[in-house]
Parts: C-alpha cells; sequence; structure tokens
C-alpha cells in the first residue's frame, strides 16, 4: 500500500488544534497541549475508517465477537494509532519541525491502566490481532473513573497513589449517550398469569443506573480496519423536580445517584485472588448487562428471529468475570424476548464461550448466595433453574455418583460457582497454554472434563509484536526489517528467516549492539528515576511481572542475596558484573508481596552502597511498572525470569515479549515457557526446578518439608538467616520475620513453603551460573538470543486469535475500503 501523507496540511491541523482547544497560539502551547492537539488530528485520521469500517460491517453483515472482559490493559493509544495507520515516522517528523520530541509527546499521555496484569493485557492484544487481522470485534468492559494504581516507592515500601487517568480528558475516546441503557439492581420478582396463558416475571422495587458507553478505536495495522472497545459508564437516572418528590422517592433517587456514583470509580486492584466483595459483584452485572442489551438492539436492528442469535453473535468470556452474561442472556430472552425456556437455552449455550486464566483456588470466583439473590432477584431464579437441569443431566450421566453432584453444583455451599456456571453454559472451555489446558482436563476440571470433553481445547496465548517490537524496540525492528523484510509485523512466522543470521558475526556483533543500545535508555531510565548507576554492560536480569509468591520474586531475591554471600567469602572468584532488575505491583491488601517489595529495596539498599564488591550486583527495583516503561524494559533485558512453581502460572505473556526482544529465559517448566523451549530449542534457555507433576505430586502426598534443606544446605541457612537478624532491616530484626516463616513454619499456612522456594533454590542457582558462564560467550549469547527471536513466530496474539476463529467463533474476514 502506497500512503501519501500530507505533512504540510498534518502540521497546520495541529495548529488549528491548539487554538481550537486552548484559544492559544501554538508558540505559546506546553507538551501536554501539543500532545491533545496531536491526538485530535491523528483522531481525524482514525475517524473516517472507523466510519467505514461501520459501513462495511452494515452491509457485510458479518458474525461478529464480543470479547467481554472486566480489564483491558490497553497502554497509550497514540503511538499505537501513529504506527498502525502506518504515519509514525511522518508524524515525528511534523513535530519536530515544529520543536518537539515525539517521546516527550507521547509521554504526556496517561497508561489507560484499565486491567491489572496478564488477564487484561491480553484482551487488549487480542483486540489489536483482531482488527489487524480484519475480524469484526467489540470489546466490551467497564470505564473505571480509577485504573490501576500508580506506585510510589517510599522508604522501600510502596504506596498506592489514585490513577486518574481522565484528568485531562482521554482524546481517543467518544460517548455514546444514544446507546445507553438502564440495569437494575435489588428489588424482588412478582410472577403474574400473563394473557397468553405464561408466568410472566416483573421485577419491582428495584434500583437502576444508566449505563452508557464510551467508544475507543482499534486501529489495525495498515488496512482500514477499525474496531470498537465499548466500555460503560454508570450515570445516575435523569432526576428533575427533587423537591416535589415524596420522602421515599427521594430517598430513592439519592441512593441510585449513589449507586451510579459508586459503580465503576474504581478497578479491583486484586489479581488473583477473591474477596467476594458486593460492589464487584454489582460491577460484574452492570457492563455484562448493558453490553448484552447493546448487543441485542445491533442484532435486532436487521434481524427479527432472535433464536438465531448465533449465527451472527459470538460471546467470548474473559475468565468468570463476565459469566453472569449467561443468566442475564437467559434473563433477555425469556422475559423481554419471550422465548421458551428450551429455546432460550439453545441460543445461550450456542453463543457463550469461556476462557479459564488460572487453576489458583483463590481466584475462582464464587458468590454468597445472600449477596447474589439479594441484588440480582430474577438472575438468581434463573441460576437456580440452570442449575437444577444441570444436576439432573449430571445424574443422568453418572448415576448414583452423588460426589459428582456435590463437587460440580453451581450452587453448592451456600454459594454460586461462577466457573462451573460457564462451563455448564458455555460451547467452548479453553485454557491459555497445553500445560494450562492439560492441567485443567486432568486435575481442576477433571469432572466436567469428563462429562464434556468436546467442551475443553486450548489457545496458548499470544502478544502483539506492533507494541513489543514495533513500537518499544524501533534498532531491532529496524534492524529485523532490514533482513527479511516487513512481513513480520503482521505475519511474526516470517522472523523464521532470521535463522540464517544466528551464526553470522556481523548479525551477531549488529544484535548485541542494539542490546547494547536499549539497555543505555534503561540506564538513563533508572539513574533518572532511581538515582541509581547501572552498568550497561552487566547482564540485565529482569523480573517484571505482578507481585505474587507463586511467581516467586522470593527466589529471585533470595537467590540475589546468595551470590552477594559468595562474592564476600570469595572475592577472588570470576564473576561477570549482573544488574537485577524488578518491577512489580502488589495488591494493597496482599502482606507478604508487600513485604517483598520492602526486601528487594532493602537488598538494594545494602547491596549497591558495598563498594567492596565493586559493582559486580546492582539490585533496582522500578517504581510503577506499566505498560508503557515495560516497552522499554523487554527492550533492554538481557535475561527473562519466568521462575513461577510449575504447574501455578497458566501462561505467562512477559515470557514472550522477552522472547521477542531476544532475551534468554532462566525458568520453569511452567506455563507457556513449555511451548517456549519446543519452538527455541532447551540449548536456548535455561530451565531449572521441579516439574508440574513432580509439584502436584508433593500436594496431594504432602511429603515436602522445607527443614530438611534448610538443615542440610548451609549456604542457604546463612541466607534465610539474614532474613531475621536485621542484615538487611539494620534495628528491626524482625521486620521480614513472616517471609521467613512463610518458607519455614508449618503454623503460618496449611504447610511451609507452599511454593516450593528452597525445593527449587540449589536448581536455580546452578541455571543462573550456566546464565553467566554462557554470556561471557558474547558470540554464543548472541546466537542463543537470534535463535530466540528467529522462533517466536508462535507466540504472536495474530496466531492465538487466528486459532480462537477457526475453532470456536467461526468468523469471516472484512475488507475495509476507504
Ligand atoms: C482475578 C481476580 C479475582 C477477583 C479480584 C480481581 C481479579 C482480577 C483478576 C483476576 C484474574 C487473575 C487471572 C489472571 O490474570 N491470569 C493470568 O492470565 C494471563 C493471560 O491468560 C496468563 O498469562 C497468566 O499466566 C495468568 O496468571
Amino acid at each position: 500500500m502506497v500512503h501519501t501523507f500530507d505533512k504540510k496540511a498534518f502540521k497546520k491541523q495541529i495548529k488549528e488544534n491548539v487554538k481550537l482547544l486552548y484559544r492559544k497560539e501554538f508558540e505559546e502551547a506546553n507538551d501536554q497541549e501539543v500532545y491533545q492537539a496531536v491526538a485530535l488530528a491523528v483522531k481525524d485520521e482514525v475517524i473516517d475508517n472507523w466510519l467505514a469500517t461501520q459501513k462495511t460491517m452494515e452491509k457485510k453483515d458479518p458474525k461478529t465477537v464480543y470479547y467481554m472482559s472486566m480489564e483491558f490493559l490497553m497502554g497509550r493509544a497514540l503511538g499505537n494509532n501513529m504506527l498502525n495507520l502506518c504515519c509514525y515516522d511522518e508524524i515525528s517528523e511534523c513535530l519536530d519541525e515544529l520543536g518537539f520530541d515525539i517521546n516527550a509527546i507521547e509521554d504526556q499521555e496517561p497508561d489507560p491502566a484499565l486491567g491489572n496484569g496478564g488477564l487484561g493485557r491480553l484482551a487488549a492484544c487480542f483486540m489489536d490481532s483482531l482488527s489487524t487481522l480484519g475480524y469484526p470485534a467489540y470489546g466490551c468492559g467497564i470505564r473505571y473513573r480509577y485504573g490501576m494504581f500508580k506506585q510510589k516507592i517510599e522508604d522501600g515500601y510502596q504506596k498506592e497513589v489514585p490513577d486518574n487517568w481522565l484528568k485531562n480528558g482521554y482524546p481517543f475516546e467518544i460517548k455514546r449517550p444514544e446507546y445507553a441503557h438502564e440495569v437494575r439492581f435489588g428489588g424482588y420478582v412478582r410472577t403474574e398469569q400473563g394473557e397468553d396463558g405464561n408466568l410472566h416475571f416483573i421485577h419491582e422495587g428495584y434500583s437502576s443506573v444508566i449505563a452508557v458507553p464510551y467508544d475507543m478505536p482499534i486501529v489495525g495495522y495498515d488496512n482500514n480496519m477499525v474496531n470498537t472497545l465499548m466500555i460503560w459508564d454508570a450515570e445516575p437516572k435523569e432526576v428533575f423536580r427533587l423537591d416535589s418528590f415524596d420522602k421515599g422517592e427521594y430517598d430513592k433517587a439519592v441512593e441510585e445517584e449513589n449507586l451510579a456514583r459508586n459503580l465503576v470509580e474504581v478497578l479491583y486492584p486484586n489479581d488473583n485472588h477473591i474477596y467476594g466483595k458486593e460492589l464487584r459483584l454489582k460491577q460484574q452485572y452492570f457492563f455484562v448487562s448493558a453490553s448484552l442489551q447493546r448487543i441485542l438492539c445491533r442484532y435486532k436492528k436487521h434481524h427479527d428471529d432472535i433464536r438465531k442469535l448465533y449465527e451472527k453473535v459470538t460471546i467470548q468470556m474473559n475468565d468468570t468475570h463476565p459469566t453472569l452474561a449467561v443468566a442475564e442472556l437467559m434473563r433477555l430472552l425469556l422475559d423481554e424476548e419471550g422465548l421458551s425456556w428450551d429455546q432460550a437455552w439453545e441460543v445461550t449455550t450456542k453463543t457463550c464461550a469461556y476462557t479459564n486464566h488460572t487453576i489458583m483456588s483463590e481466584a475462582l470466583e464464587k458468590w454468597p448466595i445472600e449477596i447474589f439473590s439479594r441484588l440480582l432477584p430474577r438472575v438468581y431464579q434463573i441460576v437456580e433453574e440452570i442449575n437444577r437441569r444441570f444436576e439432573i443431566e449430571i445424574r443422568n450421566r453418572f448415576p448414583g455418583d452423588e460426589g459428582k453432584v456435590a463437587r460440580m453444583g453451581i450452587i453448592r455451599d451456600g454459594q454460586v460457582k461462577m466457573a462451573h456456571l460457564a462451563i455448564a453454559a458455555g460451547y467452548s472451555v479453553n485454557g491459555v497454554a497445553k500445560l494450562h489446558t492439560e492441567i485443567l482436563k486432568t486435575q481442576s476440571l477433571k469432572d466436567f472434563y469428563d462429562m464434556y470433553p468436546e467442551k475443553f481445547n486450548n489457545k496458548t496465548n499470544g502478544i502483539t509484536q506492533r507494541r513489543f517490537l514495533l513500537h518499544g524496540n524501533r534498532l531491532l525492528a529496524d534492524w529485523v526489517t532490514d533482513h527479511i523484510g516487513k512481513e513480520w509485523i503482521t505475519d511474526l512466522s516470517q522472523m523464521k528467516k532470521l535463522e540464517l543470521y544466528a551464526d553470522d558475526k556481523k548479525a551477531q556483533h549488529e544484535f548485541m549492539n542494539i542490546k547494547y543500545q536499549n539497555k543505555l535508555r534503561l540506564a538513563e531510565y533508572i539513574k533518572e528515576h532511581n538515582g541509581i548507576e547501572v552498568d550497561p554492560r552487566s547482564i540485565f536480569d529482569v523480573q517484571v511481572k505482578r507481585l505474587h509468591e507463586y511467581k516467586r520474586q522470593l527466589l529471585n531475591i533470595l537467590h540475589v542475596m546468595y551470590l552477594y554471600n559468595q562474592i564476600k567469602e570469595h572475592p577472588e572468584k570470576e564473576f561477570y558484573p549482573r544488574t537485577f532488575i524488578f518491577g512489580a505491583k502488589a495488591a494493597a491488601g496482599y502482606k507478604n508481596a508487600k513485604l517483598t517489595i520492602k526486601l528487594i529495596n532493602n537488598v538494594a539498599e545494602v547491596i549497591n552502597n558495598d563498594k567492596s564488591i565493586e559493582g559486580k550486583i546492582k539490585v533496582v527495583f522500578i517504581e510503577d511498572y506499566r505498560v508503557s516503561n515495560a516497552e522499554w524494559i523487554f527492550a533492554a533485558a538481557d535475561v527473562s525470569e519466568q521462575i513461577s512453581t510449575a504447574s501455578k502460572e497458566a501462561s505467562g505473556t512477559g515470557n514472550m515479549k522477552f522472547m521477542l526482544n531476544g532475551a534468554l529465559t532462566i525458568g520453569t517448566m511452567d506455563g507457556a515457557n513449555v511451548e517456549m523451549v519446543e519452538e527455541m530449542g532447551e540449548e536456548n534457555a535455561f530451565i531449572f526446578g521441579m516439574s508440574a507433576e513432580e509439584v502436584i505430586a508433593h500436594e496431594k502426598n504432602r511429603d515436602y518439608n522445607p527443614m530438611d534443606i534448610f538443615n542440610n544446605d548451609q549456604d542457604i541457612r546463612k541466607v534465610l538467616t539474614q532474613l531475621v537478624n536485621g542484615f538487611y532491616s539494620g534495628s528491626d530484626s524482625e521486620l521480614f520475620r513472616d517471609l521467613y516463616n512463610s518458607l519455614l513454619n508449618t503454623q503460618c499456612t496449611q504447610y511451609a513453603d507452599t511454593y516450593f522456594v528452597l525445593a527449587d533454590f540449589r536448581s536455580y542457582a546452578e541455571a543462573q551460573q550456566r546464565v553467566m558462564e554462557a554470556y561471557m560467550d558474547e558470540t554464543g549469547w548472541a546466537k542463543k538470543a537470534l535463535l530466540n527471536v528467529a522462533n517466536v513466530g508462535k507466540f504472536s496474539s495474530d496466531r492465538t486469535i487466528q486459532d480462537y476463529v477457526d475453532d470456536i467463533w467461526h468468523l469471516d474476514k472484512i475488507t475495509v475500503n476507504k
């Protein structure tokens, strides 16, 4: 495609926009104002394609996927949109000519952080791939007033600061009041015999809010396609003449106003742990009900037989968070559309599909019946009926197996089990990496697999190379394009062609040089933000991800403490300088996670200031790890830490972003690491630790005792003792007692060292030794790194989306012409 981009006109438009928005001459505008003006100009470019996409959709009437997710971790849009419109360089030149630096302008955009971690970022990558591949799609989510908190580090502790991302207005969203819908909570259900002889369910005494969607454009790469992310805001119903209301009505109006205000106030900042908060259930119902109403309206505009909904609509539920969609769709079909139960059930079970993202039992959603039935009385009736029929089905399939009925019931032990509902009603159940799907089938969801083997399938996760290489690592992206052409941008399997260069001395040298430039960029960032000088020639060893015990940041930092002891004890031993970089947010109420952050910072303080080790180790904790700084971090990494307890990390996606940027993995055989190693070859990674099978066996047999390791390994004993003797905490020697106890004390958790940190420690340390030795062989390292990049093809979210389309959604591509 040939792009004509009129730079002169664009510059004029930026100046016009500054005038229009701020009543200022361009020369007086600051970076934020220029950002807004540029964003508006880019939005203008997007709008024509957006309209054209809508027109094509109206005309072709294609089947469309609705990706329902409580979280979309989009990251900044400006640079991404510029790239996907193929006018990044032109706009960057325009700005340059106007005296502004594109990086500084992009930096003005808040990161829209409407997600916690992997699950939310996956949703964002999927949207990018859907548009780029030309598949009709909507994302459905919530427009949280406050997204993921900003993290400040004070005295080594995490402090959470509200993320007011809408402060300056968000230029890429469009409010769509014409698509508003009412969503009802509470009240009671009355039945009435209708004139048609059927029972009618009448919902009364409820409180309601108005759901108002904001649309955001999802720009495909170089194809004119723009899909829509619709995120819902809550507004109170129009209330006028407050004074003339009677007391009851007045109270109700106030209550509804509060409801609307609280509903979308903030994203729950937990990852992998539920607390059963009523407001969270309200959020779920709110966005699910609003989205379904919009979906049905859209469908009914051109179709009159609602029983064929599934021919045009498929709904993917991103984890169980949107599982109420199942019951709400039933409600709409039964109560509003007048279908029979069997008709409604057929439509629902042909429309909804479910993705599981974790086997961690703390994250499996269960709602107390009391809350559920009070908040959603009609929906609860429907879930009861689904459950009644489901239990009959189980008994028919497995006569006499009451154990199965008890384990699989949707309503059991005073709770509504959302995963069970999703599986009973979904036509597809998928895990997010091969190993994860196997564990679902043979362990955590075994009963369901026995009943519905045909529903289960795997969709290994992926990431978008457009954000995580083309945008985040321009130097490497250009280098790749110079060598193999630019097809990789939309077909990552092309990377395989780089294998030719793995042994090429010049290519190796150029690759290492690019990595060095990226390390310099990160070193400057660290200097500016942390005040720490790191040596760009040292090994950049990086662990960035949410903080969770199963991800084992603790194993990483204990190993750093061990290395430090080794250097002090054997200063003569050869040691290649290492910089250990961490970035992680901890859920606000997760004590051990927060304490681990404090430990990392205290270890950094001691080691970074010990002159005697001559800078052989530096430790850096990067504050406020988020999508925008992640792009730079991946680009600069030599070593990628993927060290979860085997079986616990469903997939991981950071692992793939590192691989794409030529960092070598030190990791366990967990999640997608297994498949990465299959692609790149085990000799190009550093694998260690127990296998998922071994971990699961120990959990079943309860035969693991970390005390044996503590007693028999003096290096480990020394490190652990340093946790409780004040070595890293000055006068407060008890500061890290809880971490110590979590590893050794059986009274604290069901069993000590739940995540097998000590069990894997030696094997990890040996793998780290191999890393260091491998790095000292520069050409050997470069070859491994190049082979990582060359074999990353499978891990594009374009491939993942194509798999979803082929096996689950069955969509056709559309072509959008300008
Ligand atoms: C669960 C909960 C529970 C209720 C409170 C808020 C909340 C927020 C998020 C979650 C989901 C946790 C599941 C999750 O993020 N899983 C991650 O999904 C990634 C994408 O599939 C995958 O790569 C990671 O391995 C997996 O941990």
